[in-house]
């Protein structure tokens, strides 16, 4: 039998507050911000991507990129899945993008955030994504969609070989097809399978952008500082990080087979939201899809877009 040991003897001990005055909240001055900290809501493409061979997007296209993005009764709306390219819909016109990575990169989760619904299944488990699943977008009562996205089934760990033909066989065969996007993971990094895919990438020149995923992680370390801020170190981390991959998916021609990635990266964080409706990066990669659409909102409802 446990003994108890009271350490406590005699008469309890009483605690006594002091009234002190606390200051009331009219008089109380707002805590001074943190000068070395950024609020992730604040951070501009500029500060999360890198371009080197384009321009980061401005204000008014970003906002008219969030606007073509915002769920209706039309959009986002499922057009088709298919697990052989030979099944995919050969009729459609609509311009499409793929996205493409390594299972469990977060190519799932970032569509569903692109589009604004819980649309594609995602899973703590590689290999959820097992066809190739279109999604149309902008699309009215009647009419076809602007532009059409398509979650593949990643590969890597989990992934079949079949799999691996058939999103072969869609990349080079596809003609509505305007680029493909690539997710790599910021924690992990390019991997073999990475490099190999990027190598055909350029070998059949298949137009491709990269976008890194997950910088929550490269950001915050932890997951409190999501809430006050990222410091100026972890920006300028995720800014070398970027450069370094320059040279990896755009080698020097003499290297290289063929033309290698569009000059700009990409980053995001599907899970965490800076606002309602958008997540960290996405107003970027909504942009940079309505680009290689050719959608700039020049022609927008017959009328001159401000941009
Ligand atoms: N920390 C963090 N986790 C994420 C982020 N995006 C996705 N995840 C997690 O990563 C896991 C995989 O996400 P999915 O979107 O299903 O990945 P996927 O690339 O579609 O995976 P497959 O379909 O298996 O190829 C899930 O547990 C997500 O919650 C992110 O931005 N930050
Ligand atoms: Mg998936």
């Amino acid at each position: 039998m446990k003994r108890c040991i009271c350490r406590a003897s005699g008469p309890a001990r009483r605690l006594y507050f002091t009234s002190r005055p606390t200051p009331s909240s009219e008089t109380t001055p707002p805590l001074p911000a943190n000068p070395n900290k950024r609020e992730l809501k604040d951070l501009t493409p500029s500060d999360l991507c890198y371009y080197w061979d384009t321009k980061p997007p401005n204000t008014a296209q970003l906002a008219f990129a969030d606007k073509i993005f915002v769920p209706s009764r039309h959009s986002p709306i499922k057009l088709w899945a298919a697990s052989k390219f030979r099944t995919t819909p050969l009729s459609s016109v609509e311009p499409e993008v793929a996205f493409l990575g390594r299972s469990n990169v977060g190519k799932s989760s970032l569509l569903n955030a692109i589009m604004g619904q819980e649309v594609c299944w995602t899973s703590s488990k590689p290999g959820r994504t097992r066809e190739m699943n279109a999604f149309g977008i902008g699309g009215t009562k009647g009419g076809e969609s602007k532009v059409v996205l398509l979650d593949m089934p990643g590969y890597g760990k989990a992934s079949r070989t079949e799999w691996g033909m058939e999103i072969m066989k869609y990349l080079q065969g596809r003609k509505q097809l305007r680029r493909a996007f690539i997710l790599i993971d910021s924690e992990h990094g390019i991997k073999q399978n990475d490099a190999d895919i990027l190598s055909l990438f350029r070998r059949y020149a298949i137009p491709h952008q990269i976008i890194l995923s997950k910088i929550d992680k490269v950001l915050t370390k932890k997951k409190r500082q999501s809430k006050t801020g990222v410091s100026a170190v972890n920006i300028q981390r995720l800014q070398d990080m970027l450069r370094d991959l320059k040279p990896v998916i755009q080698p020097d021609p003499g290297v290289s087979e063929g033309p290698g990635a569009l000059g700009e990266i990409l980053t995001c964080s599907a899970e965490v939201p800076i606002s309602p409706g958008r997540v960290l990066g996405v107003d970027a990669i909504r942009w940079a899809i309505l680009s290689a659409a050719g959608i700039d909102g020049s022609l927008e409802g017959g009328r001159q877009a401000q941009i």
